[in-house]
């Protein structure tokens, strides 16, 4: 089994405008995050490999993986670590034939259906989510709260990732009802101070393992 970060930070620049991705992925790293992901529904194609770009050389020097959401193609245009698709997105299946074998793929869904297929399929690890509710996703879905959390990880045979509202006093319970890791934005994006934010989320995160 690949091995899987537990503090998954997804840049944002438009929940803020002080940070650019690269800024924000160098902070977070410094935080402690063990993965970072790109994940722009705005942009060119051109802007979006640009950005992915900039990330990735932090990245690689710090030896972090980053995973880029939805966009195979800038995955593989960057080399990056991986990518992580939704629903709507590509499909699992074809993800694993267009990447790299060690590539990560990451998938979630809405329904623990397709999430269960989208392992069979070759995921690596499932985003689970959102756990609370939250604003940075405007189509996100009503908050699932612990208790299906905890069935997810009970089903799934891969790591979850919780994400969705997941904050410095939530990071605990959401690893105790037995998530991998968790994966957030304004926890962090939004935060004064990113890397702070990010020490402060693993510190939770490893007290509660
Ligand atoms: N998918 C489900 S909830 C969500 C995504 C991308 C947004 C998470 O952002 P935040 O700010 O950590 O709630
Ligand atoms: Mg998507």
């Amino acid at each position: 089994m690949k091995k899987i970060g537990v503090l998954h930070v997804i840049t944002d620049t438009a929940l803020q405008s002080r940070f650019t991705h690269a800024e924000l992925t160098e902070l977070a790293i410094q935080g402690g995050a063990d993965t970072v992901q790109f994940r722009q529904k705005q942009g060119t194609t051109r802007e979006l490999v640009a950005i992915a770009e900039g990330m990735q050389k932090v990245c690689e020097a710090h030896k972090v993986p980053l995973i880029v959401n939805d966009r195979a193609d800038i995955a593989l245009a960057v080399g990056a670590a991986g990518a992580h698709f939704g629903q709507d997105d590509m499909r699992v299946s074809i993800g694993r034939r267009i990447l790299p074998p060690e590539a990560i793929i990451g998938a979630s869904a809405r329904t623990e259906e397709k999430i269960l297929e989208a392992i069979t399929e070759g995921a690596d690890y499932i985003g689970f989510g959102p756990i609370y509710g939250t604003t940075s996703k405007p189509d996100a879905e009503l908050a699932k709260g612990l208790e299906r959390l905890r069935r997810m990880c009970d089903l799934a045979a891969c790591p979850v990732i919780a994400i969705g509202g997941i904050g410095v006093e939530t990071a605990g319970d959401v690893i105790r009802a037995g998530a991998h890791g968790i994966a957030v934005i304004s926890a962090v994006c939004a935060h004064p101070e990113p890397d702070v934010a990010t020490q402060n989320l693993l510190n939770e995160i490893q007290k509660a393992k």
